[in-house]
């Protein structure tokens, strides 16, 4: 079975999805035992793995792990090519819509597509649009582009649209890690308005109700990645409901 068919089953459903972000630049082996039951705890229903960086080469080892200790599906959320694993169940192959830098927008895509050609990676086609988060984020400098302004959801509801149109399966509205502000609200409603394919939305959420406000507003999967990096508990008795 395939994830992508999963997740837009939830959406058809109304059943909200939640990932957890592991970026293994912060991760070490003996942090991952203590985050691992965490995880297992937690409402989550998916696994993501990457940054904006990522220097280290544990990702394989990190879920190598993360699979025999957990059930949740994983995925690949990479800032580069050198970030793919065989060790994941699939990747979200991200194609940067709200940047003008051709490297994010086609050129590691090139580079990766040989890659994953011999592999078993779900690849799952993925519009990310980066929105200001009031300060200067990891993936904005390092993709040497400019987020879309915070108050005009036109331009993001028509970039998500063009992402759609050109194929993508899933939008991705993106603060940052570590935002200031996460994406407004209007601006997560009048996308998920707009297009049929799932929305992701994550960056600057630092509470439950940032979740659930993100939720009632329409994104089908949120992500938490500081939060929960700052807080393993982040997620214990917060009774977050994915279920309407
Ligand atoms: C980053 O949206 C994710 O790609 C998670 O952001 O670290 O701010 O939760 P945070």
């Amino acid at each position: 079975h395939s994830i992508y068919n999963e997740i837009l089953q939830s959406k058809k459903e109304k059943k909200k999805l939640l990932a957890i972000l592991l970026d293994p630049d912060k991760i070490f082996q003996d942090s991952l035992q203590n985050i691992i039951p965490k995880i297992n705890q937690s409402p989550a229903t998916h696994i993501f793995i990457g940054g904006s960086l990522v220097l280290t080469n544990n990702i394989d080892e990190i879920i190598r792990e993360l699979k025999q200790k957990t059930t949740l599906p994983i995925l690949l959320f990479p800032g580069n090519p050198s970030q793919i694993s065989i060790e994941a169940h699939g990747i979200l192959f991200l194609t940067l819509l709200s940047g003008r830098n051709p490297d994010f927008l086609i050129e590691h895509q090139v580079k990766a597509a040989p890659i994953l050609k011999k592999t078993n990676l779900e690849i799952i086609s993925t519009g990310y649009i980066l929105i200001d988060g009031g300060n200067q984020t990891a993936v904005a400098s390092v993709s040497k582009t400019i987020p879309l302004p915070r108050h005009n959801s036109d331009i993001a509801v028509a970039t998500a649209l063009a992402g759609e149109f050109l194929g993508n399966k899933l939008v991705y509205l993106e603060a940052g890690s570590g935002a200031n502000l996460s994406v407004p609200l209007e601006t997560i409603s009048l996308v998920s308005k707009n297009i049929g394919i799932p929305l992701i939305v994550g960056g600057g959420i630092k509470d439950i109700q940032g979740i659930e406000d993100a939720y009632a507003a329409g994104a089908d999967l949120v992500i938490i990645g500081t939060a929960f990096e700052n807080d393993p508990n982040f997620f214990i008795n917060s009774n977050l409901m994915l279920h309407d």
